[in-house]
C-alpha cells in the first residue's frame, strides 16, 4: 500500500506528464486514500487484479468464487469498456459481482470504485476484488485504495512484460504466472520472466497457476485467505508483524 504510493509518486517524478495529467493523478491518489481509510474503518481488504487482456482474470475469479464462497463473505468490482459479460460469468457460479463499463476509459479510476462502493451493500463483507480494465500501461498509474496488488503474466504473452512494464511489476505484491499448463508448447521461461519482475521489485511474491488444471489454485486461495486473516487480526486489535 506505501510501496504503491510511493512508487506512483516516484514514477511521477520521472516521466514527462503534462499538468492535466498531474492533476487527475493527484486527484486519483486524494480518492484512493478515502477509499483505503473507509475499508480500514470497515475491515474490508481490497484487492486489485490486473494484467493484458485474456490472461484469465476472469477464470480465475470464478475458480476462487466456488472455492471461497462459503468461507468468507466477498464482492467483486469487473471493470471493461464494454458489456456485461465478466460480471455474468462470475453470477453464473454464485459470484456477487458488479460491473462497471468504464465506456472507452482504459483502466479503473478511484473515483469509479468510490462510486461502485455507494451502490454496494459492504455489511459484513470481509473481501472486495477488483477485477481492472486488462492493459498494464495504465492501471499502473492508478493506485484505488488497495491493500494489495496483484499481476497475472500469461505464458502466452512472452516472458519479456517485466521489463517492458516495469511500474505495474514494481507496484504488484504478487505476480501469478497464469496459463502454465501451455508451458510445454512455449518459449516461455518462468525462470527469465521470475528473474526480470525481482529485478524490479526483490519482494515480489510468485505464484504458477493454471486454473483450467487448477494448478496454484488452492495456494493462491490461501494467500487471499491469510490477509483476509490478517485484516481481521487487525480488527481485533491483533499487531500484525
Ligand atoms: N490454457 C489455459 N487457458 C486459460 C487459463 N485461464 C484462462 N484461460 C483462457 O484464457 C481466455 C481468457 O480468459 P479470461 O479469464 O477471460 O481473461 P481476462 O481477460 O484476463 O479476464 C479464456 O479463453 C480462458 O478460457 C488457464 O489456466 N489455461
Ligand atoms: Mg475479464
Amino acid at each position: 500500500m506505501d510501496k504503491i504510493q510511493k512508487s506512483n509518486r516516484a514514477a511521477r517524478g520521472t516521466v514527462t506528464c503534462d499538468n492535466t495529467t498531474l492533476h487527475l493523478l493527484k486527484a486519483n491518489d486524494f480518492v484512493a486514500t478515502s477509499i483505503r481509510n473507509r475499508m480500514a474503518e470497515q475491515n474490508i481488504l481490497l484487492i486489485n487484479i490486473t494484467s493484458s487482456a485474456g490472461s484469465g482474470k476472469t477464470t480465475l475469479l470464478q475458480e476462487t468464487v466456488r472455492r471461497l464462497k462459503d468461507r468468507v463473505k466477498l464482492k467483486i468490482l469487473v471493470g471493461d469498456i464494454e458489456t456485461e459479460r465478466d460480471a455474468d460469468r462470475l453470477r453464473e457460479v454464485g459470484g456477487d459481482a458488479l460491473q462497471i463499463v468504464t465506456g472507452g476509459i482504459c483502466h479503473r479510476e478511484a473515483q469509479m470504485v468510490w462510486q461502485a462502493m455507494e451502490s454496494l451493500d459492504l455489511a459484513g463483507v470481509e473481501l472486495l476484488i477488483v477485477e481492472n480494465v486488462g492493459n498494464l500501461v495504465c492501471p499502473a498509474s492508478f493506485d484505488l485504495g488497495e491493500d494489495y496488488r496483484v499481476t497475472l503474466i500469461a505464458t502466452t504473452e512472452g516472458d519479456d512484460k517485466p521489463k517492458k512494464y516495469p511500474r505495474m511489476f514494481l507496484t504488484s505484491e504478487l505476480m501469478l504466472i497464469s496459463k502454465v499448463d501451455l508451458l510445454p508448447y512455449l518459449p516461455f521461461s518462468v525462470e527469465a520472466v521470475t528473474r526480470d519482475a525481482r529485478d524490479i521489485n526483490p519482494d515480489i511474491g510468485v505464484l504458477e497457476l493454471s486454473t483450467v488444471q487448477g494448478t496454484g489454485v488452492e495456494a493462491w486461495c490461501d494467500w487471499l485467505m491469510e490477509k483476509v486473516a490478517a485484516k481481521r487480526g487487525v480488527a481485533n486489535g491483533a499487531r500484525v508483524v
